[in-house]
């Protein structure tokens, strides 16, 4: 299954600063989302067929064809190793901003503004009960955008959305940096999304 892997993190451990810091990515990157890549391995270890050929990605979409004994499994676990797939290559130190284009016509075509978007992403993301992610995506069938929240490690893939951005707000995420200021660490999120990597997702998705 060597086509698992953990993508390489595209900045060092302190490219983040101030608004992540160094051991914080350093912990949630090679402790927090190698278990999860580990564990899928463990699972899928006696179950080779069904990742044969299948991204993570169709792997969470098709959630319904794993079999019941170890879906749960792949939800938690499958999706804890995609989710941060995503989260770290839509973050970069040369981030921040506005997008620019056709993704930002889109987000001020649905949400009134950028900073009615930008808004409408932290409340969500700030109020997460308990662990989970904030949200931005497209409806598969309606190919609008959306702001939803999801719990523990549930994909949007597995709920016909694709993800555009996402804001992981397990503790694990902001901890050691920001304690229980949960919002000032969703505030300063902000200035590190790589806004062309999500607008060549948008592009990718929309073209699909
Ligand atoms: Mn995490």
């Amino acid at each position: 299954m060597s086509y698992y892997e953990l993508p390489k993190l595209p900045y060092s451990y302190d490219a983040l600063e101030p608004y992540i810091d160094a051991k914080t990515v350093e912990i949630h990157y090679t402790k927090h989302h190698q278990t999860y890549l580990n564990n899928l391995y463990n699972i899928l270890k006696d179950h080779k067929n069904i990742a044969q050929g299948k991204s993570i990605e169709m792997l969470l979409t098709d959630i319904n064809e794993i079999p019941e004994a170890i879906r749960q499994q792949i939800i938690s676990q499958g999706g804890g190793y995609a989710n941060h797939n995503l989260y770290w290559s839509i973050l970069s130190p040369n981030g921040g901003g506005q997008p620019t284009g056709k993704l930002l016509q889109a987000l001020n075509d649905r949400f009134g503004s950028f900073n009615n978007f930008k808004e409408e992403l932290g409340k969500a993301s700030i109020g997460v009960f308990g662990s989970g992610y904030g949200w931005l995506v497209i409806d598969n069938d309606s190919k609008e955008m959306e702001i939803i929240q999801t719990k523990n490690q549930d994909s949007p893939y597995s709920i016909n959305k694709s993800p555009l951005v996402v804001i992981d707000v397990w503790e694990h995420a902001y901890y050691l940096q920001y304690q229980n200021r949960r919002p000032d660490y969703v505030d300063r999120f902000f200035n590190i999304i790589n806004w062309d990597e999500v607008s060549r997702r948008y592009d990718e998705i929309m073209n699909k």
